[in-house]
């Protein structure tokens, strides 16, 4: 009987990056830049691009003017329109990944499947499905949009035609003349249902909550425009500090001053009066909540797709699914070929969380799933030393560009890792009480926002009623708490090899 073959030696590197989106790459190209090479980014997808690669859904497009929502360092005069549709954001994504000469240490179609602390080794001990490492730090880039939720509806798993959620839409289906339902009005659902309602025979839009939709001010750039764009020094980013302090100049406070809100909700209420006619349709589309409190949604084809002939919006809740159709509490049954299932996304329990085992050998979707989702800037969680978070909790916007968090995430790292290496630390963990404290100053300052008062259950909140997702001040605010590493919020260790 032969023995057993010993395990291979775990790859050692200095950083392991888990995802590969906007987050992930950008750690990796900023972190190569400051010389920190030894690093490895692990991807459970094919390619780069995260969100961007996975929601290939018709109609897939950026809510958040294309200026804006690209990376500083690699700005894109070739942008077609004001709001970039999906095809083209993860072209960007993957044009400024090959430039980057960092591609070389991505691990694609690799999956972390667990990341523990090892306090003697003072590293991080990884297995993935395509070997093990062991890492000095991680950084956790797996994203806050990319498990899609599936609804509990009775007898869903039953259904006999095709289905399928809007992050994994099957592009073999054709639903060209079929009978189509669409579970979900979120921001994912309003692009669909317009690009459906020509497709398809007829379609059921199963509305749980009416959002807020304001007119969509897209258009596409001119040639004068992108060769300005191109060629006048400047320009573009004078186009990203206009369209910033547009938003930042008012989106913030409105969330905490109704009165503010007023000409958004008089323009959500005209977007409907426009596009609907029917009396009966207007009211079920008219929101009941406080404009604000869920994310606010740009369209201005939505409301005339379910206005047309072949659409009917479903209020009745659902009750079940059956294995040809979708019945609602009313009774009724509609037939249905084909489910879209457009019901968002896990934002509050972080699938990557049940992998991370800290320092007292609790996975931090053990800690999260007593407290809530909290960490120190977004960033760093007492307990799991030298793990970083970007897109972590509190770091998420409604009204401006991730991209613009995640790069002062990334400058707050850089400066982290440049400190560690200056004084030689092996080991920085963040204070629990600063970063308790932290919280509750956050939590102190959601209480008197729309998230909170206006009168909706939104993603935005966890179980309990928490808003551990949403940053409530300006983006200037947390680019400026993250602008330099402030090391005494943190508890340092020198090498073990270096001590007596
Ligand atoms: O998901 P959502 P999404 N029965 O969670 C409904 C970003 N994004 O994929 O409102 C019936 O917003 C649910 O109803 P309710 C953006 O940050 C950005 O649309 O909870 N209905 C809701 O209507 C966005 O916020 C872009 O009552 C059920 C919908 O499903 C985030 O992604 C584009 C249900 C879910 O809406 C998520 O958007 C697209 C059930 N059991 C997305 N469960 C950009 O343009 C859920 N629903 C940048």
């Amino acid at each position: 009987m032969s023995t057993p073959s010993p395990s291979p030696a775990p790859r050692e590197v200095d950083h392991l990056v888990i995802g590969a989106g906007f987050a992930g790459l950008a750690a990796a190209i900023k972190l190569d830049e400051d010389g920190e090479r030894d690093l490895v980014v692990i991807e459970k997808g094919s390619d780069v691009g995260g969100t961007w690669r996975d929601n290939t859904y018709p109609g897939a497009a950026c809510d958040v003017p294309s200026q804006l929502y690209s990376y500083s360092f690699a700005p894109n005069p070739d942008w077609s329109m004001s709001f970039s549709p999906q095809p083209e954001i993860q072209a960007y994504i993957q044009k400024v990944a090959q430039r980057s000469g960092v591609l070389d240490r991505f691990l694609f179609d690799t999956e972390v499947t667990s990341a523990t602390w090892d306090d003697s080794a003072q590293r991080w001990q990884v297995q993935t499905t395509s070997g093990d490492f062991s890492a000095r730090t991680v950084i956790s880039a797996a994203g806050g949009l990319s498990e899609p939720k599936l609804p509990e509806i009775e007898g869903i798993e039953g259904f006999g035609g095709e289905i399928f959620h809007s992050a994994r839409w099957n592009h073999e289906a054709d639903l060209t003349g079929k009978r189509v339902a669409v579970i979900g009005t979120g921001a994912s659902a309003i692009q669909i249902v317009p690009q459906l309602q020509q497709v398809a025979g007829h379609l059921d839009v199963y509305q749980r909550t009416a959002p807020y939709v304001l007119p969509r001010h897209d258009r596409r750039y001119s040639g004068v425009e992108k060769l300005a764009l191109r060629h006048v020094p400047g320009l573009q980013s004078l186009y990203r500090t206009a369209i910033y302090w547009g938003r930042e100049s008012y989106v913030p406070a409105f969330t905490r001053m109704p009165k503010l809100a007023y000409p958004a909700k008089k323009m959500a209420l005209g977007n409907i009066a426009k596009g609907i006619k029917d009396p009966e349709l207007r009211a079920k589309v008219t929101p009941d909540f406080e404009i604000g409190c869920k994310r606010i949604l740009i369209s201005n084809t939505y409301y005339p797709a379910l206005a047309s002939e072949n659409v009917e919006l479903v209020t009745d809740p659902i009750a079940r699914v059956t294995e040809g159709g979708v019945v609602t509490r009313d009774g009724v049954e509609r037939p249905i070929d084909v489910l879209v299932v457009a019901t968002g996304f896990h934002t509050t329990e972080l699938p990557i969380t049940e992998h991370l085992t800290g320092r007292s050998g609790r996975t931090l979707a053990q800690v999260w799933g007593e407290t809530g989702m909290a960490a120190y800037k977004g960033t760093a969680v007492a307990d799991f030393p030298n793990l970083f978070f970007i897109v972590g909790p509190n770091t998420g916007l409604g009204h401006s560009s991730m991209v613009f968090m995640i790069e002062s995430q990334v400058a707050y790292i850089r400066d982290a890792l440049r400190t560690m290496r200056h004084h030689d630390y092996a080991v920085l963990e963040v204070d629990r009480a600063r970063q308790d404290g932290y919280n509750a100053d956050l939590q102190r300052r959601m209480k008197p926002t729309v998230w909170t008062t206006g009168g909706c259950a939104s993603w935005y909140l966890d179980a309990h009623g928490n808003n551990t997702t949403l940053w409530p001040r300006s983006t200037f605010a947390f680019r400026g708490q993250t602008a330099s590493f402030d090391v005494d919020a943190y508890r340092v260790t020198a090498p073990t090899s270096l001590e007596p």
